[in-house]
């Protein structure tokens, strides 16, 4: 660590009307900068490849960790044949399609909407949040009338042929009217971390959530601690996959803990992985998989069984895919 800045804490603003961004009520935090140390961004699945190209675009032009995150995202947003992040989701079992993200930043700066609906960027929302209110996070029918306020146009959802492939689901799966059950197709949240030439990280988490949930749930990817957390000093983690499991044990949060403690991010993200095994009777079908970035630019990935990978960029080795790793088989 070369250099440490501290910027000064601030009172937080309690004002419940929209607030500009202000120095006030910025959260104390540390930047490090270490001139040897190139950018890194890495992300969840393969459609995190696309997704770290638009990332680099930003990070390979000496952008900051945060404007790179959220450009990043967005490309999987944008991309309407993905059926488990933004308007081209699988709905909830009534044929709704409610969006869940969140961000961080290197100043602990945080932004979060869930059960959002009809709006394509549910990232961008959640980073307005960030920057332009006091609260943390948004929900529902007040986060699109937030997002409206903003200017972010309204889109129609679920588009016709995933509407068609839920009516179909509906009639083959009659039983969850009853009792709602887990679908175990769908487990590909986009999450994404980097670190920008400066040595600042930030994090990003954007998913249309379970397919066929239960009306109302929310799971871990908007909720900080859980689907993702930065922590400047120390790291940042994601996950992907059950989020009911990884809220459990606080997920993203116990990655980056276990890293301040010394351990690597695969270490990390195994010890929390080794976790959810532990306070879990029934792992049939229960896949997670957690992705670490540690302060140095490294980085792991582990899952509860094989199959996870994810896409990294760097200065030195451009684009990858990397199989996470696993002791369990399905
Ligand atoms: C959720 N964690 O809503 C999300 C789903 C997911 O990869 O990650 N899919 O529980």
């Amino acid at each position: 660590m070369k250099r440490r800045t501290f910027f000064k804490l601030g009172v937080l603003g309690t004002a419940l009307t929209f607030v500009k961004p202000s120095k006030a009520g910025e959260l104390i935090s540390s930047t490090v900068s270490d001139p040897n140390f190139g950018s890194v961004v890495i992300s969840t699945w393969d459609h995190g490849l696309a997704a770290n190209d638009n990332a680099w675009k930003v990070l390979g032009k000496g952008g900051a960790a945060l404007d790179a995150v959220e450009k990043g995202v967005r490309t999987t947003e944008n991309d309407l044949s993905n059926r488990s992040v933004g308007i081209g989701g699988r709905p909830d079992r009534d044929g709704h399609v409610t969006l869940d993200a969140c961000i961080m930043d290197e100043r602990s700066r945080c932004g979060a909407v869930a059960y959002l609906e009809g709006i394509k960027h549910p990232i961008s929302v959640a980073r307005t949040v960030m920057e332009n209110t006091p609260h943390v996070m948004l929900v529902g029918a007040g986060a699109k009338q937030f997002a409206l306020d903003y200017g972010f146009p309204k889109v129609k959802s679920p588009l016709k042929e995933v509407k068609q492939d839920w009516k179909e689901w509906k009639k083959e799966h009659k039983e969850v009217f009853e009792k709602p059950v887990i679908n175990h197709e769908n487990h590909d949240t986009i999450g994404m971390l980097a670190i920008d030439d400066k040595g600042n990280l930030s994090g990003a988490c954007t998913t249309s959530g379970w397919g066929y949930k239960l009306p109302g749930r929310v799971g871990d990817s908007p909720i900080i601690g859980a689907g993702l957390f930065v922590d400047n000093e120390v790291g940042a983690a994601c996950a992907t996959g059950l989020g009911e499991a990884v809220i459990r044990i606080a997920g993203s949060h116990t990655v980056v803990e276990l890293m301040r403690q010394g351990k690597s991010p695969e270490e990390a993200c195994k010890l929390a992985v080794e976790r959810i095994i532990a306070k879990h009777e029934d792992l049939e079908g229960l896949q997670v998989g957690f992705l670490a970035l540690n302060k140095r630019g490294e980085y792991g990935g582990y899952s509860v069984y094989n199959g996870f990978n994810y896409a990294v960029t760097d200065d030195n080795t451009g684009s990858k895919l990397v199989d996470a790793k696993s002791d369990r088989n399905w």
